[in-house]
């Protein structure tokens, strides 16, 4: 095992389970999993004739007591042991993993009987993870955690240790497949699906003793980068040739390999826009071919223009997703998945749910969301970001009566995230980032978990509880902290969900007109009179009227608009009254001063654990949240500045503004 940080798995014997008997019955690899775990917890393996043991775990995959899926189980405590009957080996394995959180947050042999299974039947991690250290990009595209630990100098890493301990502790909340690699696809990347085949094989063997299964991005110009055939055309025979033996020798490589990850026409990516086809024909061109092994194709609907000219009002970004593959419903592969981000822009802290989402109702659609924060403070920036996705899985598209996006995902596609580890001590830079991948995992499972509830079960399992014994105050001062994080760290960025202001490339630190004269259709439109892009039907771009009812109306119009996404769908002047009572321009100015207010008391906070934790760890949050401190304050500076210049309307409360 490697050395880096445990994360929320911290070694050693669990108390509650040390010491006691455990009957694990079955034949099977991940079954010998669980039990290298409960050893490692410092439990003792027994056989069936001691029916007595504290924890006992068998597969039923058929009696009326066992769940319905293999990765499913029901646990049933009596206050003095626990009983797991699950319905395949991954049941088991995640059965265990319930045990340990149960014994972390003071809940072992909990009497009663639960019945627990994923409500998102694919839950995947996408690593944005190159092999060459990209001249703009670095290693890991958008990762803020140091290099990748898949690759190393210009190959596979010899040593897998820390994919191995990954693949641990992904299994532990649940995740059941990982993307390795960028879905920017370079040259050198490319190569994975034939070159280094034995390589990514190894790293496969790592995933497996984990129920994990691995998959690979792709490049749609590979019959050609790789194949050197002249076209990628996917109606041309040999063009499906070329991928159907592909997909053979993949799997002929890795039997329990996932399938492929495809951005096309997106950002330069190639496509097959280049032949005259659709997407349709692209996802259904590499369905074909995996389709023999049950593999699965997860095809990206991140598909825009980004050379704009930002003169053209017409165009609208957010728009893009919807136009290209609403019409395409009912015409992709059983295995073709259409993977759409949660918001029709691009991962900002605050847009409205992707409508794309709701009207595919023939293709099966995945959510994705992006755990690595890149716009959200690039963990240097504290901001937990659960109950922003919690808002997202909520969503109810045709209203309160209907499904929710949870339900939509769970019936289609299931649900994807961009990871944020790296190679870093504490896996993800910030150590409470690490919360983030937590609770995706978690939310993954289980869409009606509480975030606050999975903040306290994280913070169990990493820094212990009460419960458990250790610091309750280290539990009060890390769930304060992050608790509102992400409502924090909106109150001092981007105002009303009009999104962007971003410094251009890094996407860090302010710059309010950074991307307003760019190709990229990311404005706000800011001008001496007001802000906001008019997404309306009646005056605008006709975004709004992409959703259902009772959403369009609600976008439409200004009575009904939620203030927080106001600026994402209406241009309105600095006097517009928010539903709060207060006007835009001084809504922008409140919330910043409050932001940096609240950054400073997260400082505070922070530092009464001084001496309490780890010294290296303590040390790094220290740092980090004096960066956000500092960080706040520049976005702070920065957008009330400008909008007092702009606007020329002064701060109601006289506060110091740079004019
Ligand atoms: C992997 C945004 C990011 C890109 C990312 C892209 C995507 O544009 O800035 O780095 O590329 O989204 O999701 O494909």
């Amino acid at each position: 095992m490697s050395d880096a940080h445990p994360m929320w798995l911290r070694p050693g014997p669990i108390p509650g389970l040390a010491g006691g008997a455990v009957l694990i019955t079955g034949d099977d690899p991940l079954l010998d999993t669980v039990r290298a775990e409960a050893r490692a917890a410092g439990m003792h393996l027994v056989g069936p004739d001691q029916p007595a043991a504290l924890v006992r775990i068998s597969i039923d995959r058929a009696s009326g007591g066992a769940p319905g899926t293999e990765t499913g189980f029901v646990l049933t405590g009596d206050g003095e042991r626990t009983v797991v009957v699950a319905g395949g080996a991954s049941g088991a394995l995640c059965g265990w993993f319930e045990i340990v959180r149960r014994a972390a947050t003071g809940r072992l042999h909990e009497p009663g009987t639960t019945r627990h299974e994923p409500a998102q039947a694919v839950r995947i991690l996408d690593h944005w993870d190159n092999i060459d250290v990209h001249p703009v990009m670095g290693q890991v595209e958008r990762g803020y955690a140091g290099g990748s630990i898949f690759f190393d100098a210009g190959r596979v890493r010899d040593d897998l240790s820390r994919v191995a301990a990954y693949a641990r502790l992904l299994a532990s909340i649940g995740i059941d497949r990982v993307a390795i690699n960028n879905v920017n696809v370079h040259a050198r990347e490319a190569r994975l699906l034939t070159d280094d085949l034995a390589d990514v094989a190894r790293i496969a063997a790592e995933f497996r003793p984990w129920g994990i299964r691995l998959h690979l991005s792709v490049s749609f110009a590979s019959p050609i980068v790789l194949g050197g055939l002249e076209t990628s055309d996917p109606l041309e025979p040999a063009v499906r040739a070329w991928w159907r033996e592909a997909a053979d020798r993949v799997w002929a490589a890795i039997p329990d390999f996932g399938g492929f990850v495809v951005k096309a026409d997106s950002e330069g990516q190639p496509g097959p826009f280049a032949d005259g086809r659709d997407h349709a024909d692209g996802a259904n061109l590499l369905a074909e071919a995996v389709a023999p092994h049950g593999g699965l194709v997860h095809w990206r609907a991140f598909v825009y223009n980004h050379t704009q000219d930002w003169r053209d009002r017409t165009t609208d970004r957010a728009r893009a997703a919807f136009d290209h593959f609403t019409p395409l419903d009912g015409r992709f592969a059983d295995n073709v998945i259409v993977q759409v981000k949660h918001g029709p822009m691009d991962f900002q802290v605050r847009e409205p749910v992707s409508p794309v989402l709701a009207a595919m109702p023939h293709t099966r659609v995945a959510l994705e969301l992006q755990v690595t924060q890149e716009y959200t403070g690039q963990q240097r920036h504290a901001v937990y970001l659960a109950p922003m996705w919690r808002e997202v899985l909520d969503f109810a598209p045709f209203g309160a009566a209907g499904p929710t996006i949870a339900d939509l995902a769970a019936a289609g596609g299931g649900i994807a995230a961009v990871s944020n580890v790296g190679d870093d001590g504490f896996w993800t830079g910030h150590p409470l980032a690490q919360a983030n991948l937590y609770a995706f995992g978690r939310l993954a499972w289980d869409a009606t978990l509480d975030p606050a509830a999975i903040l306290d079960e994280w913070i169990a399992l990493t820094f212990g509880s009460g419960a458990s014994g250790s610091d309750g105050e280290i539990a009060a001062v890390v769930h304060e902290l992050l608790d509102d994080s992400w409502s924090t760290y909106e109150s001092y960025t981007a105002p009303l969900g009009v999104g962007f202001m971003v410094t251009p490339g890094t996407h860090y630190g302010p710059s309010v007109d950074g991307y307003e004269y760019s190709p990229w259709g990311t404005y706000h439109f800011a001008d001496r009179d007001g802000i906001g892009v008019d997404r309306t039907v009646a005056t605008g771009t006709g975004y709004a009227g992409q959703y259902p009812e009772p959403w369009a109306s609600t976008y439409e119009s200004l009575d009904t608009v939620p203030d927080e996404l106001l600026l994402f769908f209406h241009h309105v002047p600095y006097s517009h009254r928010l539903h709060s009572g207060s006007t835009v321009i001084q809504h922008i100015y409140d919330t910043r001063f409050a932001g940096v207010e609240r950054v400073d008391a997260m400082v505070d906070m922070w530092q009464r654990l001084d001496g309490r934790i780890d010294g290296d760890l303590f040390a790094r949050v220290r740092d980090r949240l004096t960066e956000q401190q500092r960080s706040a304050r520049e976005w702070r500076d920065h957008v009330n500045t400008y909008f007092l210049r702009k606007s020329g309307i002064a701060d109601e409360r006289g506060r110091a503004i740079h004019p």
